[in-house]
């Protein structure tokens, strides 16, 4: 018999300093459905019971990676929690603490100790875990400072967002932007001729057409509008370059620009286009050469890095050219396939993937 491999024990230290009240790094902390916002490892985390030693909780990791069951083991409010996972044989134990500083502000540190039965896999492991934490803790410091004493009670920021859609619909478009952003929000699947037409859903959007968007009191409707309105809720993920900038000129054009493609297309797959001087698509030639400038050559429609613009043109490209009413050339389908790639396009396809894959095994036992 072989004697077992000693325990072995990792740990790893990383911390940051923020212009922020002990008060709102713990607001951020314990509102575990936000995480995603401001921890890019996190693709979706839900808390079951409160904010509390003995809780758990569940943190699906991005990618395609696992879910995780963790458990708050020591909270402490407004000054530290420790969470615990175990985790392919080895238990994970992130402390996350803060200091407040004499000059103001506090000092964050995340700390995270690995035990397990051998060394080297615990070594790797604590690595791993611990090797997003100085990204994580710049992210948490933006949040934090872009709004040091935190949403005002009853502030917007506070309310639940519910997205109206259907898996087999532009509904797909907002749904990729909500995963982009990292909020939490709900999903209510409405039905098409039945649900989407009755006056409960009519209420929200008279065209009885999905998506639309609920965000505490405020209804937004048109994937254009919708992408524009979340891309603001959260300035950290520059998804809209900042207002006033020379960025916001293409930013604001090429999401309206979409409004006439559409127009143009749809008239097309009936076969019948206005008059080029009435149609606010113009000609089809017009309309298509100038959407084909618009992607050829580059990654990003509004400035060096991607926004909701860049989302919505690739994601509508992509739709048109699923169903053939967009013609295949190079450049449109390069656009779209580079940023369908995206972790937060292929979540949101998988999740209404799912829900048309439900839909369709509960149509089969009618
Ligand atoms: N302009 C709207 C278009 C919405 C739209 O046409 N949605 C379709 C699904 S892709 C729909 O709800 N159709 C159902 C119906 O009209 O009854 C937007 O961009 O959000």
């Amino acid at each position: 018999m072989t004697a077992p491999a000693p325990a072995a024990r990792r740990t790893h230290e990383t911390s940051t300093d923020i212009a922020t009240t002990p008060t709102r790094v713990w607001q951020l902390w314990s509102d575990v459905a936000r995480w995603p916002r401001w921890n890019a490892g996190v693709a979706r985390a839900a808390l079951h019971g409160p904010f509390a030693s003995g809780s758990t909780f569940e943190m699906q990791l991005p990618n395609g990676g696992p879910l995780l069951h963790s458990r708050l083991v020591d909270v402490r409010p407004g000054e530290r929690f420790t969470d615990e996972t175990a985790f392919e044989g080895v238990v994970v134990r992130v402390t996350h603490a803060m200091a407040p500083l004499a000059a103001g502000g506090v000092r964050v540190s995340y700390r995270t100790e690995v035990e397990g039965p051998n060394a080297a896999q615990a070594a790797e492991i604590g690595a791993g875990v611990s090797s997003d934490f100085p990204a994580v803790l710049q992210s948490l410091k933006a949040v934090a400072e872009a709004n040091p004493n935190g949403p005002k009670e009853g502030s917007i920021m506070t309310a639940t967002i519910t997205l109206y859609t259907h898996p087999w619909s532009r509904g797909r478009v907002a749904r990729w932007m909500l995963e982009e952003t990292g909020l939490p929000y709900a999903t209510e699947v409405l039905e098409y001729g039945t649900t989407m037409k009755a006056p409960a859903y009519r209420a929200i959007n008279p065209m009885g057409k999905v998506p639309a968007i609920k965000h505490g009191n405020a209804v937004v409707t048109e994937n254009a509008a919708i992408l524009m309105y979340l891309a603001d809720l959260v300035p950290e993920k520059k998804l809209a370059p900042a207002a006033g900038t020379p960025e916001r000129g293409p930013y604001y054009r090429w999401i309206s620009f979409m409004g006439p493609v559409e127009a143009l297309l749809t008239a097309k797959s009936v076969g019948t286009l206005a008059k080029p001087e009435q149609a606010g698509y113009g000609s089809e030639a017009d309309a298509l050469d100038t959407l084909e400038g618009a992607v050829r050559g580059r990654d990003h429609l509004a400035g060096e890095h991607f926004t909701a613009a860049d989302l919505f043109v690739a994601s509508l490209i992509g739709f048109y050219l699923q169903f053939k009413m967009l013609e295949p050339r190079p450049e449109f389908v390069r656009f779209a396939q580079l940023h369908a790639q995206r972790p937060a396009a292929r979540r949101a396809n998988a999740i209404d993937d799912e829900l048309a894959a439900q839909l369709q095994a509960a149509a089969g036992k009618t």
